[in-house]
């Protein structure tokens, strides 16, 4: 893990896209959330909301509630309308970046409020590890976490900010990972305030 390239797992690109990029692309997730809003996903078996509003693009959309748990599916949990295409920029950013010789099936859009948060976790309901998460941070810079492959040990901070791009793969794929916070007021990129993260995908093994 680190910033190097090459073997390392968690690839850091700090200002990977310019501000006109970061607009462009913000138009693109308006226009996704218009069609599929955002939702609030709620935790298997409990049923607690989370804090962090979701939805997706692409064939497959990662979504989760109460009662049917954490899972994939082509469809908007609560309207049924099938996911919009991932933005064809998004798709550009991931052949550039992601070092993995097929398209990514989901874009989960994740939007982080005020005091919004993700606890530490692992992203493990995909078929394929092979492929890398790639993650796009658009508005409020925010405290990422990340440790490893087991829930004790250490962690490190990164402050993501708005067109930073990271790409988590190898070994790191499996890594626990968070959000501690967004830190209010630090881009003017949305008009609301808050965050999104993009994360890009590949779900299925490829045949
Ligand atoms: C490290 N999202 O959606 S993105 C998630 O900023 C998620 O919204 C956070 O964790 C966010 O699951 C972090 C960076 C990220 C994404 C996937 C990872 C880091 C990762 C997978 C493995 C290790
Ligand atoms: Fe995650």
């Amino acid at each position: 893990e680190g910033t190097r390239k090459g073997k390392r797992r968690v690839q850091y690109f700090p200002k990977e896209l310019t501000v006109a990029e970061q607009t462009a692309l913000l138009g693109d997730i308006r226009k996704i959330i218009r069609q599929v809003p955002l939702f609030i996903p709620t935790m298997p078996r409990s049923g607690r909301p989370m804090s962090v509003r979701m939805t997706n693009a692409g064939m497959l959309g990662w979504v989760t509630d109460k009662a049917r748990g954490y899972r994939y599916q082509a469809t908007h949990p609560e309207t049924g309308a099938s996911w919009p295409a991932i933005p064809p920029r998004l798709i550009a950013l991931w052949e550039k970046l992601a070092g993995y010789p097929h398209r990514p099936e989901a874009c989960l859009i994740n939007y982080y409020g005020g005091t919004a948060k993700m606890g530490l976790h692992q992203d493990r309901d995909e078929d394929e590890f092979e492929a890398p998460v790639l993650s796009v941070s658009l508005g409020d810079r925010a405290i990422f976490r990340v440790g490893g492959t087991t829930r004790k040990g250490p962690t490190r901070k990164l402050e993501l900010a708005s067109g930073d791009v990271v790409v988590l793969g190898g070994a790191d794929r499996l890594a626990y990972h968070g959000i501690d916070c967004v830190l209010p007021g630090t881009s003017d990129l949305l008009d609301e305030g808050g965050r999104f993260n993009l994360t890009l995908r590949r779900v299925t093994k490829p045949a």
